[in-house]
């Protein structure tokens, strides 16, 4: 979906440190429909009913899954936690839960896919998130509503014998499940809820808060995992806001305050592996997605889509290896860093994005500049200037308002500005010697 949903965190909402410290997390949407593999919504787009569905259970073999190589993966782009989708709409499970055989239990492979993905990453030394649908189009007291396969057959008579409490028991069992086996669990991705007026009127039968039993559902997480992170979907205030697909144009605050926030963007439009969406983002318009996140206070969750089969795609390992190149020499730059609070004022040119660590401010330039840069505010604040991934010093002049350099070629400037003057070329694009 395109669509940024409607989110609220509370206004007193905190996170702990490791979660802000680390900035960059991977997203992995992993269930059958990576068989059908044209999206991740095929069940209701297609309005397939359950056992039309279970062909995608009966072929999944996942003989190329390796949590080893995706947890790798993830730590060499620099990612510091992984949210895996434990369930999604489907309500397929790629653990055995006593509560349903709609998991991996009954499929070829048949064995717990969560286990050992937990321990490959706790092996490299990331935090484990797990993605939990709200929805669930299998489940069979989870009302047909607006969203559902079966939405247009005899909805009256296929609701007569639903009983959402039954399904809000379901939901519950399952979360004890998850953070009882799995933990230390430190973070839950709930999604999403649709109660609101608006969505009622389009979709009938929307959810919320009543339906999910999501006071409930928070005071039992936050007492099986007292540190654990939870996201905003349930129609109650969470602990960091989710923008989806979207990038906020600023920090993101509720009642003026700021919040923990963290974006959730894909690779190619798609969550679930779509073999013909071959549109990917670069590594370095990620890269820039992650830099323009982390000025404004927030985390980049990016989803990669494993293949039926279970293996990360060519496309998908080769983006992440560019973003690790990246990450490698630019690190200290977004981890640990966040928005600026010097008063520095970006005065040209203007595709720059600010963070800042500690006494260090770095400069992160989407374009390469006509050789200066100004940034106002900083007068007698420079103690030293240098790029980043060579180290190399940076000359930096202050703007003297009473000298008139070169004439008045550097006029315009106000008292405070600090001039840096950066190499006419790009220094690590290199130039064929012909
Ligand atoms: O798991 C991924 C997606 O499958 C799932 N969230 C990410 C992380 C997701 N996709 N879309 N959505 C969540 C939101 C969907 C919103 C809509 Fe609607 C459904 C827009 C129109 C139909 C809800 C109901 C909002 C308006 C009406």
């Amino acid at each position: 979906s395109d669509i940024a949903l409607p989110s609220g965190a509370n206004a007193e909402a905190s996170v702990p440190d490791w979660f802000t410290e680390a900035r960059f997390g991977m997203f992995i949407h992993w269930g059958v429909y990576a068989l059908a593999a044209r999206h991740e919504w095929v069940m209701t787009r297609e309005e397939m009913d359950a056992a039309t569905y279970q062909r995608y259970l009966d072929h999944f073999e996942a003989d190329r899954y390796d949590p080893r190589d995706w947890a790798r993966r993830a730590r060499e782009a620099g990612m510091r936690y992984v949210v895996i989708t434990a369930k999604h709409h489907d309500g397929f499970c790629l653990w055995d839960s006593d509560l349903t055989d709609w998991s991996v239990a009954s499929t070829p492979h048949g064995r717990d896919l969560l286990g050992p993905f937990v321990e490959a990453c706790r092996a490299e030394g990331l935090r484990i998130g797990f993605y939990y649908s709200l929805l669930d189009w299998h489940h069979p007291d989870f009302t047909v509503d607006g969203l559902h396969p079966l939405r247009n057959g005899d909805v009256e008579t296929l609701n007569a014998g639903r009983d959402l409490t039954r399904y809000r028991e379901y939901l519950h069992g399952h979360v004890r499940e998850l953070l009882t086996r799995y933990a230390p669990v430190s973070y839950l991705f709930f999604d999403f809820s649709y109660s609101d007026d608006d969505h009622k009127r389009d979709v009938f039968n929307g959810k919320g808060a009543a339906e999910w039993g999501s006071e409930e559902l928070l005071a039992m997480c936050r007492e099986l995992q007292p540190d654990i992170i939870v996201n905003d979907r349930l129609d109650v205030p969470g602990d960091l806001v989710s923008p989806e697909q979207y990038q906020p144009l600023g920090p993101m605050t509720v009642a003026g305050r700021p919040v923990p926030w963290e974006a959730c963007q894909t690779l190619n439009g798609s969550w679930g592996y779509d073999r013909d969406e071959l549109h990917h983002k670069s590594p370095e318009l990620l890269v820039r997605m992650l830099v323009d996140g982390v000025s404004n206070g927030g985390n980049l969750l990016l989803n990669v889509a494993p293949d039926g089969r279970g293996a990360l795609p060519p496309v998908v390992r080769d983006t992440l290896a560019g973003i690790g190149e990246w990450m490698e020499l630019h690190e200290r730059s977004v981890r640990g860093a966040g928005p600026v609070t010097l008063p520095v004022d970006v005065l040209g040119p203007s595709d720059v994005r600010l963070t800042q660590r500690g006494d260090r401010l770095y400069l992160h330039l989407f374009a390469w500049p006509m050789r200066h840069v100004h940034l106002g505010g900083l007068g007698g604040r420079v103690a030293y200037a240098q790029l980043l991934h060579d180290g190399s010093e940076i000359r930096w002049t202050e703007a003297d308002p009473t000298v008139r350099a070169y004439g008045s070629g550097m006029g315009g400037l106000p008292a405070g500005a600090v001039t840096f003057e950066l190499p006419v070329l790009r220094p690590d694009v290199l130039v064929p010697v012909v």
